[in-house]
């Protein structure tokens, strides 16, 4: 199978995941009635309108280096997939980014309200914790903890909301000085390389692996989540907003401080090559094991959308 056989049939295989977990909050239970239609209908269009299911690929992927089975990785990748979903919808509020186009479709708050993108956004954040914690996540409830506890730092405070905090303070709030190379590689590290990073350790933490796989599989993600920032501000500069699926060239309309605009794009491509060399060199230990996961670094770097 080729490397972007293998990325849609993980992209088919969690799309099934999570209408199936959507679809199990449509059940009514006898007491409670069902969740309002327009709740649903806004959760579905947060989650199931295209999108590459990058970070659920790499759970699937990583959790294959420790033996895991495809099925045996999918409410985590799904989990993580929800999360990131609400991060979408909560971004392109008009109080955040104020988009109107992801995924080629309306904004979740465009296609219905902003209510309702904010509550679409609260259900699929607290739906990947409820998944997480059934025992069709992992059978051993140490390991869920762990899965748990993971996600939960990488997607709060210390990870993707602190960054976008940092990220909206370092636009909006009264500084002295425009924001310095260091800082926006620490908060895109949080905003969006905490959760690829997650993505990548899962696998370590479903397979009970040890300390230094763990540690290889954070090094990987978190040389490939700063790729993945790299590549998305380079295509906000040079792509094309049909092939991206959304609105380009904003950052440089906002006058906003991105690494590519710090470093200038040739010195930003040589550094998305440096960090994806970095991110297959701590797959080393894996051996060829790893052949997937390094085809996914190459495919951060070179992506076109
Ligand atoms: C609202 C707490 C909160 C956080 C938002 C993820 C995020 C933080 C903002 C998105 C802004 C952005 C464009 C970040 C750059 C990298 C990124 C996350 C791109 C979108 O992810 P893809 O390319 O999207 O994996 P698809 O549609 O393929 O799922």
């Amino acid at each position: 199978m080729t490397f972007a056989q293998r990325l849609d049939r993980i992209r088919r295989l969690t799309e099934t995941r999570l209408d199936a977990l959507l679809g199990a909050k449509t059940e009514p239970v006898e007491e409670d009635g069902p969740p309002p239609q327009r709740l649903l209908d806004a959760i579905g269009h947060a989650t199931l309108g295209g999108g590459k299911r990058f970070r659920p690929f790499l759970v699937v992927e990583s959790a294959a280096l420790f033996g895991l089975s495809e099925n045996e990785a999918l409410d985590t990748a799904a989990a993580v997939e929800c999360v990131h979903c609400y991060s979408l919808a909560h971004d392109d509020l008009p109080a955040m980014d104020n988009d109107e186009t992801r995924r080629s479709q309306p904004t979740v708050w465009k296609a219905f309200d902003e209510w309702t993108a904010i509550l679409a956004g609260d259900a699929l954040l607290t739906l990947a914790f409820e998944t997480l914690s059934a025992p069709t996540a992992h059978p051993d409830a140490d390991v869920r903890l762990a899965l748990i506890a993971g996600l939960a730092r990488a997607a709060g405070i210390h990870g993707m909301v602190g960054g976008q905090a940092l990220d909206l303070g370092a636009e909006r709030l009264p500084r002295t000085a425009p924001p310095a190379l260091a800082e926006i590689l620490h908060l895109q590290s949080l905003k969006t390389g905490a959760l690829i990073t997650f993505s990548a350790e899962a696998g370590a933490i479903l397979g009970q692996a040890d300390a230094d796989a763990r540690r290889a599989l954070q090094d990987y993600g978190a040389a490939l989540g700063l790729a993945f920032q790299i590549a998305d501000d380079l295509l906000d500069v040079e792509g094309d907003a049909a092939t991206v699926g959304k609105a380009v060239s904003k950052d440089e309309a906002a006058g906003k401080a991105t690494l590519v605009s710090l470093m200038g794009i040739d010195a930003a491509r040589t550094e998305l090559k440096r960090v994806e060399q970095a991110a297959i060199d701590a797959l080393a230990p894996f051996g060829t094991k790893a052949e997937t996961l390094i085809e996914a670094a190459r495919f951060v770097s070179s992506r076109n959308r």
